[in-house]
């Protein structure tokens, strides 16, 4: 179980980022596409799809016919036995991030994105604007299922911007933008550089750091699984059970809630929340146990 070296730290640091050349074999990568194209067979199909949130594209290439050519991200997906569950457990990835949260270490989100042929970029944002826990200094791992080159749409990121606060967000409303997506205005982003890997290197970034990703303009798919870490413990706004904290939660994101909840839209939040604790460290090990804090 490796941890970070002295230099990989120091990136960090520096950078809010560090890159892990090859931390996946080829079988991993094929493992993760291969179940994901069944996913997204079975939810057109109305099969079997387990607690997964399959999310179309809201505008997709009109030459798309297979199913997952439609699709554009896939939600919570770590915490049902699979390749997702095991690359979450992998030891190797609890002593990178050991390193950085801690002896205890849970993993809340996972989520694939397809990035098909023509599909749009991810703005300037910060995963913290989005999460909003306390403490707030959860880690996302990035890891290329397929190459992401500059035509591709790779995730560009801004060298030291984890130690900016959250910044506040405009609505992106391009046609075709997925739901959600957000964007900084309010802060220079001209230094911005592009993450390029190859399928397999893993890119672990801090919850502050200013982050984009550009357009698909090639013909294939640029996939990336991406799971999303943080101290065990953590307070998890969107899982509090007091709706009155939901509801703040709620607001801080944009969204005109009534005070106090109705019970339909605390239901309807409820069961689309996407974030499932799962341990995945206890105690500098790595942990298989099933349950989390669920704070
Ligand atoms: O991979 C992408 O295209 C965008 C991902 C991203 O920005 C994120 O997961 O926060």
């Amino acid at each position: 179980m490796r941890g970070l070296t002295e230099q990989e730290l120091e990136s960090w640091e520096s950078d809010g980022f560090v890159v892990v050349p090859g931390f996946a074999d080829a079988a991993r990568c094929a493992a993760l596409w291969d179940r994901m194209v069944e996913i997204s067979r079975n939810a057109e199909g109305g099969g079997d799809v387990g607690d997964a949130q399959v999310v179309l594209e809201p505008v997709p290439d009109p030459a798309a016919t297979l199913p997952e050519e439609k699709v554009g991200k896939v939600f919570r997906l770590h915490h049902e036995p699979g390749p997702y569950a095991d690359l979450a457990h992998d030891p190797r990835l609890g002593g990178l991030l050991g390193d950085l949260l801690g002896d205890d270490v849970d993993c809340f989100l996972s989520q694939f994105i397809f990035k098909n042929r023509g599909a749009l970029g991810q703005p300037w944002h910060q995963d913290a604007w989005y999460f909003r826990m306390e403490p707030g200094d959860q880690v996302g791992a990035w890891l290329a299922v397929t190459e992401a080159t500059l035509d591709n749409g790779p995730l560009w990121v801004l060298p030291g911007s984890h130690r900016e606060p959250v910044h506040d967000v405009e609505a992106d409303r391009r046609p075709g933008a997925q739901l959600g997506y957000v964007e900084i205005t309010d802060h220079d982003t001209g230094d911005g550089v592009p993450v390029l890997l190859n399928a397999g290197d893993l890119l672990l970034f801090h919850a502050n750091l200013m982050h984009r990703s550009t357009d698909n303009a090639t013909d294939a798919p640029r996939a990336a699984m991406v799971l999303h870490f943080g101290a065990a413990g953590t307070h998890d706004p969107a899982l509090d059970p007091d709706p009155v904290v939901l509801a703040g939660f709620l607001r801080s994101l944009g969204l005109a809630v009534d005070e106090p909840l109705t019970p339909a839209i605390e239901a309807a939040v409820r069961s689309n929340v996407r974030n499932r604790w799962v341990p995945v460290r206890r105690a500098g090990q790595p942990f298989t146990g099933a349950e989390g804090n669920g704070s």
